[in-house]
């Protein structure tokens, strides 16, 4: 492919309930949706899945788009790309700021694969035609209310239940889950809320059977998470520490994990995301795909993902109904007692539905040199 245009469609969508986790609470989300349009008049889709605050990482959706439109973008505008492998590479030249580069990067998956006919699942590789689907819950006020979502969710067919977790509300929490639901998938995500220091704390959590504990300790750990794995029972599960193949390669010498959540964001791209996939699968070591509140268009690349053989654990990937009252994307991603068809139609499979989009749009900017 080669871009001619791209279009940013900055958006803002309100949550359809608030999300905690032990960096705070989200309401409402922007997006800068990408749209990488080809010479043919192809146009792909990728979204930025950044958060408004740089708290679960250093990224905002402000400095994302900002990353895009002065770096990202001019260096892949133009050029020959012969297949979206490439475009990784292309984009090194810039420090970090990996959800800005997989937004554009996931963009022109979706332009290659629409232009070849072909879906994204099958482009990467993917074998599953259906993926089995975990549910996040952010921190309730109480543990009877988080025992109260569960059964819900439970009900709903979902395959995992994933419990935020943080000091002052963990183990009561989980005890509570535990004691209603002994036999759920169930595993708790700290995003990095421990230190080292809480070790007998965290122990406490081998008694209840978890799938595993996911980032407990620091964001850009990977040496104390591989001392406190050696002394829990619980798989340790890496979130934020891992950002390219050359951290989970890290991670998994030095035993700082047994499992990797994988997000496409965080790593940089699809690309990063299926080498890491691979080297995992090699390792005999489970992935998963991890969610960050993405709209329709973010999601419809998860599920494209989670089709690879190795994404053997339900991921975050909830349907559109969980997140908003109206998803952008046409049809809505919907679930079946926990499972979720991959899209079988060229690309990201869904359609971008213009006009429910034009509703959200807060700023729109064609970028063309
Ligand atoms: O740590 O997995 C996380 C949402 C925002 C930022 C970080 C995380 C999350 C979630 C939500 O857990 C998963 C979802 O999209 O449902
Ligand atoms: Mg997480």
């Amino acid at each position: 492919v080669i871009l001619t245009e791209v279009v940013l469609h900055t958006i803002k969508m309100k949550l359809i309930a608030p999300f905690t986790t032990s960096f705070g609470t989200a309401l409402e989300k922007h997006v800068c949706l990408v749209e990488a349009v080809d010479e043919s008049g192809v146009s792909g889709w990728g979204e930025t899945v950044t958060s408004d605050e740089p708290y679960y990482n250093e990224e905002t959706t402000y400095t994302a788009t900002y990353m895009l439109k002065d770096f990202l973008i001019p260096k892949v505008m133009h050029k020959t790309i012969q297949h979206p492998l490439e475009v990784h590479d292309m984009l090194t030249f810039v420090r970090r700021n990996q959800i800005a580069k997989s937004a554009i990067e996931t963009a022109i998956w979706d332009a290659f694969a629409k232009k070849n006919n072909i879906a994204l699942s099958e482009l990467i590789g993917g074998t599953k035609t259906e993926i089995e689907v975990g549910k996040s819950i952010g921190i309730q006020s109480s543990p009877v209310k988080l025992v109260e979502k569960v059964a819900e969710y439970v009900d709903e067919g979902f395959r995992k239940i994933k419990v935020k977790i943080a000091p002052g509300a963990d183990l009561d929490y989980i005890d509570a889950v535990r004691k209603e639901f002994p036999d759920i998938p169930l595993m708790a995500d700290a995003n990095s809320a421990y230190t080292l220091n809480d070790i007998n704390h965290l122990k406490k959590l081998d008694q209840y059977n978890l799938m595993m504990i996911e980032q407990p300790l620091a964001h850009d750990d990977i040496i104390d998470h591989a001392t406190l794995q050696e002394q829990l029972q619980t798989p340790v599960c890496l979130d934020e520490s891992i950002h390219s193949l050359e951290d989970a390669r890290k991670a998994l010498q030095l035993g700082s994990c047994r499992i990797i959540n994988i997000k496409i964001g965080r790593v940089g791209g699809i690309g990063e995301s299926v080498r890491i996939h691979d080297l995992c699968k090699d390792n005999g070591v489970p992935v998963w795909c991890g969610g960050m509140l993405e709209t329709g268009i973010g999601r419809a690349h998860n599920i494209a993902l989670t089709s690879l053989s190795n994404f053997t654990i339900p991921g975050d990937t909830a349907p559109s109904s969980h997140y908003w009252t109206e998803d952008i994307i046409q049809p809505e991603v919907t679930m079946d007692h926990g499972i979720i068809q991959v899209q079988t139609g060229p690309g990201i499979g869904f359609a971008v539905d213009r006009e429910k989009l034009d509703r959200v749009t807060i700023r729109k900017e064609r970028i063309s040199t």
